[in-house]
């Protein structure tokens, strides 16, 4: 059995999911998602890696959905309930996925699917036509489908192993600390690691409650802290930004209040981008917690992280989580002495097994054995610093990751553009902001609505907030266009 199955058969009684203003507990959790993986198998023995896709609202239906997947043999393939229909089309087809498990407020958003593929609809209340066995699932088989950006266009879709998720979790566990009292409040979108793996997966290995609000709102984030059950918090650096400004205008009585209860919380942890020091600072005011900074990515989970007990230091990753190997090379794959700048490379049990459907991408990812993550950083009195990534096609927003190439493809496809530039600009509370440099057909002819255009193409943090019109993209002798002089160019508008 699965082990994340097998340690919540030992939780039984205990409070597993608080959502929607009800709570379930491990014992439901594990009927619920018996029950769902009976209507996927319907009659058969076992779902031998089919790709599940699924859309629910953060809560107990999407994590009942998702151990129901696993249970029956799926492969799980989370949906992002705030995609177009463009993008959710795209996964689908990507991951030719057999069947979409779907809640009622999802049915007019995925109906298309049904029309444009053969696949098979399965709504929540759906009962399975027989009682029977769930299959034994090795935990070498393949879990969980999540899609990346890089620097190749269109997103990627990482595999992960139940063994992959298995370590991943494990390695947070031990380094965290985690147990059965804790209490985390999830926020954060459940189709990218952060959501899923360090918060969700890990309460529930550890027999702790994760709670969720369906959707970031500081007012009733604040509200669930003064409530005084949430002893754990993790979000991406733009989120406490967010929180900060919140606090900043909140009644000085609040004010005490909030951060006496903050000051209680076991621990607060911070990634996905990198975290200003000045949001440290801050936040370390208001809450009394240093935040734990660490530092990972969709194909292996986390990897480096600040210690739970010793120091934390501000602007710096920390060191490689237990079973984790780490080292950072120059160009020739050499590895570079202590002080000097090299790309991040990873080794483990965390490490994804492919992406899908793209076995050259996925040989190419790796130099014997190790993943090339792209990141660069050095490593400075025994801590890991990032300084940057070798791609400025890569950008971050929000804790997004976003690839220029990818925005680029649909803005070419407008009428009036002939060719296009996008960055991302340093922004403090964004991480980055994404800006569109725009040549037009007509040059006589004002920007159109972009904005609006790209709004049923792109997610919304894919959409570029900042556009300008040019006569010709800055080029480089070759021709190509030079990128860092765009990014220049925005930052002195
Ligand atoms: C939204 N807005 C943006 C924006 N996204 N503006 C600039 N840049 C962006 N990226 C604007 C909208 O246009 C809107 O403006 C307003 O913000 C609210 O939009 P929203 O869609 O409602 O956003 P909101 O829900 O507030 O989202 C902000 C957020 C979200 C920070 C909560 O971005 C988020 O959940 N980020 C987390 C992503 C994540 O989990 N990443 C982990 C990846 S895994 P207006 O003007 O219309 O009000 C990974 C590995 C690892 O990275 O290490 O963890
Ligand atoms: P994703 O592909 O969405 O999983 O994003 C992974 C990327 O997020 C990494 O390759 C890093 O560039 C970035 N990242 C994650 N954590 C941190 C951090 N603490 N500091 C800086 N960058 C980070």
């Amino acid at each position: 059995m699965l082990q994340l199955i097998e340690n919540a058969s030992g939780y039984h009684k205990r409070l597993a999911i608080k959502s929607d203003n009800k709570d379930y507990t491990y014992r439901q959790l594990l009927d619920a998602s018996a029950k769902h993986a009976l209507t996927l198998l319907n009659g058969r023995s076992d779902l031998n890696e089919a790709r599940i896709a699924f859309i629910a609202n953060p809560g107990f239906d999407y994590v009942a959905i998702q151990w129901g997947i696993w249970r029956a043999g799926g492969i799980a393939v989370p949906l992002c309930i705030k995609h177009p229909y463009a993008s959710i089309k795209y996964v689908v087809e990507d991951t030719t996925a057999e069947a979409v498990f779907y809640t009622e407020e999802y049915k007019d958003l995925i109906s298309p699917l049904f029309s444009d593929f053969t696949i098979r609809a399965v709504s929540l209340e759906a009962i399975p036509t027989q009682n029977g066995n769930l299959p034994v699932i090795d935990s070498d088989r393949r879990a969980m489908i999540l899609y990346t950006s890089g620097t190749t266009g269109q997103p990627k879709g990482v595999v992960t192993t139940h063994q992959n998720i298995e370590a991943q979790i494990k390695s947070l566990v031990t380094s965290w600390e985690w147990n059965q009292d804790d209490h985390i409040l999830n926020i954060l979108p459940l189709h990218h690691v952060h959501g899923i793996v360090n918060i969700l997966s890990c309460a529930l290995w550890s027999g702790a409650c994760c709670e969720f609000l369906p959707k970031f709102d500081p007012e009733e984030i604040f509200k669930i802290f003064l409530k005084k059950e949430i002893n754990l918090f993790m979000a991406v650096p733009t989120i406490y930004y967010k929180l900060i400004a919140y606090w900043n205008e909140l009644p000085e009585e609040i004010k005490i209040q909030t951060s006496d209860i903050l000051r209680d919380f076991r621990l607060m942890v911070s990634g996905s981008a990198a975290l200003p020091v000045s949001t440290l600072e801050k936040w370390q005011e208001i809450s009394g917690h240093t935040l734990l900074e660490r530092y990972g990515m969709t194909e292996m989970g986390m990897a480096i992280s600040n210690p739970y007990q010793g120091e934390r230091r501000p602007g710096f990753i920390g060191q490689p989580l237990a079973g984790v190997k780490i080292r950072l090379v120059d160009e020739n794959q050499e590895a570079v002495p202590d002080g000097t700048p090299g790309e991040i490379q990873i080794k483990g049990p965390n490490v994804f097994k492919e992406y899908w459907g793209r076995s050259k991408a996925t040989e190419e990812a790796f130099i014997d054995g190790w993943f090339q993550s792209g990141d660069i950083a050095i490593w400075k009195n025994g801590s890991y610093r990032i300084l940057g990534r070798n791609s400025v096609d890569i950008i971050k927003s929000g804790g997004y990751k976003i690839s220029a190439l990818e925005i680029e493809e649909v803005l070419r496809k407008h009428p009036a553009i002939k060719d296009c530039g996008v960055v991302g600009i340093p922004d403090e509370e964004w991480g980055e902001i994404i800006a569109a440099s725009i040549v037009l057909n007509d040059q006589n002819q004002e920007l159109p609505d972009l904005q609006n255009w790209l709004k049923d193409k792109l997610p919304n943090y894919k959409i570029p907030r900042k556009y300008l019109a040019q006569e010709d993209l800055p080029r480089n002798v070759m021709g190509k266009v030079t990128k860092k002089d765009l990014q220049k160019l925005f930052r002195e508008l």
